[in-house]
Order: C-alpha cells, then sequence, then structure tokens
C-alpha cells in the first residue's frame, strides 16, 4: 500500500501532568526494560525500527491569563508541543510514529504532529479506550486533561473553549466525524450530551457483547474508512482492557477488552493497510503490584507488536 512507511519510530513521552496521579512517566521505560524494542526487531528480518528516545520539554513562560479548571496546562502545552515535532520529524523520515505514553492528553501532541502532512481529512482516529475523552475546561469533573484530548482537536467543540494562547499551535481542525471510539464503558454526564448532540461514532461494550470484536472492528473503520484512502491513526489507552489484564493504569473500569480482543483489534487494524501512526498510552508503572505491573507491559507490548504486523500463527 502507499501508505506504508520505510519503517517505524519509537518516541517516549514520559508524562504524567495531565492525569489525577503520578506514574505514566514511567510507561515509556517500563515498555523499553521489558524489551519493547527487539521484540518488535524480531517481528521480521526486514522490519526497520528506530527509537527516537523521549521528550523533552522547557516551561514556556506563563502567558499570565489562568485558565479555569484545567491543571498542569502549561506542562500539558508544552509537552504537546515538542510531541507534535517530533511526530512531524518521524513522518518527515517516513517511518510510522508510536508514541509511547505517558498519559492520555499527549495524543493532542501527536495528532496535530500527524495531521500538519495532510489535509485533516485525509487522517481517521479509531479511539479505543474505556473513556470518551471528551470534556472541555467547563465540562470537566477533575479538571484532568487526559480526559480532554479529544475536544481540543476538533472543530466542532472550538466554541467550548476560550482562547488559550499556549494552545494556540493546536488548530482543532479535525473533524468527530472522522473519529470512532470502541470499549466506551464509562461516559461523564456532559460527555453523553455530546454523544447524542453531534451524533458520535462509537462502539461499546454491549456492541462487542452483541456483535463481537471482529464485526465491531469491521463497522467502525466502515465508519470512518470506507474506501480505505485515509490514514488511520489508533489511539490506543491501555484503560480499554481490562482491569484483570492492565490493572496499572490510573482510571481502571471494570468489563473490559480480553487481551485477545484488544490483540485482535490491533491486527484488523494493521491488516488494512492504512495504520500509519499508534498512541499507547495510561501505562501507570507505579500502580497495582508487581504482578499487576508486568501484566500491564506485557499487554502494552502485544498491543504494539501486533500494530508492527506481528502475527500470532508465527511470522516468515
Ligand atoms: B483517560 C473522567 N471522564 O474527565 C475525567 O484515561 C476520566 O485518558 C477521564 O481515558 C479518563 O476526568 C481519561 C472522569
Ligand atoms: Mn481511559
Ligand atoms: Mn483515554
Ligand atoms: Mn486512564
Amino acid at each position: 500500500s502507499e501508505t506504508t512507511a520505510k519503517g517505524i519510530g519509537i518516541i517516549g513521552v514520559p508524562f504524567d501532568k495531565g492525569a489525577g496521579k503520578v506514574g505514566t512517566n514511567e510507561g515509556p521505560n517500563a515498555l523499553r526494560d521489558a524489551g519493547l524494542i527487539d521484540e518488535i526487531r524480531d517481528i521480521s528480518v526486514n522490519i526497520d525500527v528506530k527509537d527516537y528516545g523521549d521528550v523533552h520539554y522547557e516551561l514556556t513562560k506563563s502567558s499570565g491569563r489562568r485558565i479555569n479548571n484545567l491543571r498542569n496546562l502549561e506542562h500539558v502545552a508544552a509537552c504537546n508541543k515538542a510531541l507534535a515535532e517530533k511526530i512531524e520529524e518521524i513522518t518527515n523520515d517516513n517511518r510510522m510514529p508510536i508514541a509511547l505514553g505517558g498519559d492520555h492528553s499527549i495524543a493532542v501532541g501527536s495528532i496535530t504532529g500527524l495531521r500538519r502532512k495532510m489535509k485533516s481529512d485525509d487522517l481517521c482516529v479509531l479511539w479505543v479506550d474505556a473513556h470518551i475523552d471528551l470534556n472541555t475546561s467547563s465540562s470537566s469533573l477533575t479538571g484532568n486533561m487526559h480526559g480532554m484530548p479529544v475536544s481540543l482537536l476538533v472543530k466542532e467543540l472550538r466554541k467550548e473553549w476560550p482562547t488559550i494562547p499556549i494552545l494556540e499551535w493546536c488548530q482543532a481542525q479535525m473533524s468527530l466525524k472522522n473519529f470512532c471510539w470502541i470499549g466506551l464503558r464509562s461516559t461523564d454526564y456532559y460527555e453523553k450530551l455530546m454523544m447524542e448532540k453531534y451524533g458520535i461514532n462509537y462502539f461499546d461494550m454491549r456492541d462487542i457483547e452483541r456483535m463481537g470484536i471482529e464485526k465491531v472492528v469491521q463497522r467502525a473503520l466502515e465508519k470512518i474508512n470506507l474506501d480505505g484512502k485515509k490514514k488511520l491513526h489508533v489511539s490506543f489507552d491501555i484503560d480499554a482492557l481490562d482491569p484483570l489484564y492492565a490493572n496499572s493504569t490510573g482510571t481502571p473500569v471494570m468489563g473490559g477488552l480480553t487481551l485477545r480482543e484488544g490483540v485482535f483489534l490491533m491486527e484488523q487494524a494493521y491488516n488494512t493497510g492504512t495504520l500509519s501512526s499508534l498512541d499507547l498510552v495510561e501505562v501507570n508503572p507505579l500502580l497495582g503490584n508487581e504482578r499487576d505491573v508486568e501484566n500491564t507491559v506485557n499487554a502494552a507490548k502485544l498491543i504494539i507488536q501486533a500494530a508492527c504486523g506481528s502475527n500470532r500463527t508465527g511470522n516468515l
């Protein structure tokens, strides 16, 4: 396929300032220490993986005006601005970027970086999550920006936001029509209102129960990429998985995807030939017991490997 990048580019985003708990900043190194990079290399002899290291950022001097209910806004803005530039660099190198979170606020930088290289309508997003992450500064009950990334990226919700000078570079040009969610089971009241108002595309855990994961993935891709001409970004929040497999995360919700469903979803995304980038977020090695951390990291690795074309039958 013409969209297939020459190689893979890993970028770590050791960031937790968008979440309510500390620890997702340890995510990238937990994945690397568990052998992620070599395991991707083992997928096939001609796979070409480059580790771009971690995103570093410096706080820009605050614009002065404080925006209500956005915890650590300066950090979230600065980190994502730096990430967007890295993602742009990786795509310029003709590699598929994989952003290792970090909390889910990093999707703002990762999707903004991708979108700079294409028309907004040429990109579609599969958001795999227990949560819909559609809050605004006025609707959020927590002020945690990992619950707000989508609303910062889409034009439909631009009017719900005050002007935020330090986020000016994030232009909110995506459309909700190009997003589809899988795995939902915990949405806030205001988020549900928006889901209705904008006719948002989603498949929640009940849909997975009824249709099975294969149909759900197929229908989701039909909704956002019917002719397969768009590039596909998958933003995978590890809390989409059931806490049995991924308990080391800040906002676990029972009754989630099995690891097999998560891996299958990603295999099918890869098989479209349109998969062109991935976020794997919300792994928090400081939460849970030793076994939880091991399970969560291993689950995340399997999801990432599936995005790189690993095949459970065994690769040639
Ligand atoms: B995650 C909640 N809706 O806004 C909020 O893990 C949870 O990136 C957000 O999906 C969860 O704080 C954010 C209550
Ligand atoms: Mn979540
Ligand atoms: Mn999320
Ligand atoms: Mn979470």
